[in-house]
Order: C-alpha cells, then structure tokens, then sequence
C-alpha cells in the first residue's frame, strides 16, 4: 500500500492527501516532521513524499502526476491535452506566482516572527499583479478549472486559504477578496474529503506549534 509521509498542517502534504482520497486510493499516513526527514526519499528534506512498492518519491507535483497514472480511477486530469495542460497551467499560478510569494509573509503571519517592510512592501506587489494574473485563469465554476474536479481544487483548497489568512494578518486586507474564494472553500469543505484533511490538519497544527513552543 503506498504511504503518505509528512505531517497533516502542511498544505503541500494536503494536496496529496485529498488527492489520494477523492479518488478512493488506499493508503496510510507516517508522520515525518521537518528535520526527521529520510535522507533517502526526499533529499531536499522536504514534505511530502511517498513511499511505493518500486522505492521513494517526493516534491507534490511528481507525485500527484504519478499518482494520476497509477491510479486511472476517478481522474483528476482531463483527457484532452490542451484542457490537462489548462489545468497544470492553474496549479502554477496557485504554487509559484501565488503561495510560494505569500509563503514570504508566513513567519509573521502564523509563527510570531517578524517580516521586514521592504519585504512586506515587495510581496505585496508581487502578489497584486500575480492575483490579477490568477482571477482572469481561475474559473470557479463551480471548480477552479470549469465544471469538474481536478488537479487544480486540490492545490487551491490547500493553498489559498494561506494566501488570504497571511494577507488578512500582515496588511489588514484578504488579497482574494474580490474573488469568489470563500464561498468556493466553504463549498469545498462539505466534500467528505476536504473536512477530513481539515479536520487532521486543525488537530496536526496545534501539535506542531506546540512542538515548535517547546524547542522555543
Ligand atoms: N516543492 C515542494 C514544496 C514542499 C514544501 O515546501 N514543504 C514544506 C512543508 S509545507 C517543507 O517541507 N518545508 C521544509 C523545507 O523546505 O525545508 C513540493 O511541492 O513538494
């Protein structure tokens, strides 16, 4: 059976875990905090990573990839090339021009730490011009990509949530305020898929900020 190491507050690991239960894959989770990584499986000592029958595989879009070959049931990619490639163009958008920039303000936001104003100043630029960029892609109708589930909802239930809580905490502003993000999270959040990840992860946080309290 494969198994999804990582830990449930990582949106990245919760990408893989909602995949993995939208489309009725078995698996099992192992805990693997940052820091108690193996070496072996994720060189970088990044989450998540999987364990196969054929050996380790890590960073989530490898993943969610190879999971969409193995696991042809209940695919999240559709089947035309141009509509599959529409769908990874999304999940770009929501990684590298929209989580990986607001990931600049977590230490603020969620860890009690402090981001500089120029640093401040930068990522809020940067993320304007790149919401912009996302809202003309982004569908929301009612999925991110059109009118099926794909590889794109599950990058964005994961991520955008952080994007609009970093911005609330850090500006005083949801940067994705005017787009229909609420409504499409609380919509999402009825799937019997996205409470459980959310339910793990809510539980998983509190462990790990207190983990986090305890090294001080
Ligand atoms: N590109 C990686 C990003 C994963 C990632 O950044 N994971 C975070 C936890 S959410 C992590 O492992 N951080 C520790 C580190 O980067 O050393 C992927 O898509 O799997």
């Amino acid at each position: 059976m494969l198994t999804l190491c990582g830990f449930a507050a990582s949106n990245y690991y919760n990408k893989v875990k909602f995949a993995l239960l939208e489309k009725g894959v078995p698996f099992q989770e192992e805990t693997a905090w940052v820091g108690q990584t193996d070496a072996d499986c994720t060189p970088l000592g990044k989450v998540p990573y999987i364990k196969t029958e054929q050996g380790p595989l890590c960073e989530s879009a490898v993943i969610m990839e190879y999971i969409e070959q193995k696991y042809p049931q209940i695919p999240l990619l559709p089947a035309d090339p141009y509509a599959a490639a529409k769908v990874r163009e999304l999940v770009t958008f929501l990684e590298l021009h929209l989580e990986l920039v607001a990931r600049n303000l977590y230490p603020q936001a969620f860890f009690g730490g402090k981001v500089s104003d120029s640093a401040k100043e930068k990522t809020a630029a940067q993320l304007e011009k790149n919401v912009k960029a996302f809202a003309s892609l982004a569908k929301f109708s009612p999925f991110v990509a059109g009118d099926t589930l794909t590889l794109a909802d599950c990058a964005a239930v994961v991520h955008l949530p952080l994007v609009s809580g970093a911005t609330k905490i850090v500006y005083g502003r949801d940067f994705l305020a005017d787009l229909p993000v609420r409504d499409y999270l609380k919509r999402m959040g009825e799937r019997p898929a996205l409470a459980q990840v959310n339910a793990d992860r809510k539980t998983n946080t509190e462990l790990m900020l207190s983990r986090l309290k305890a090294k001080g």
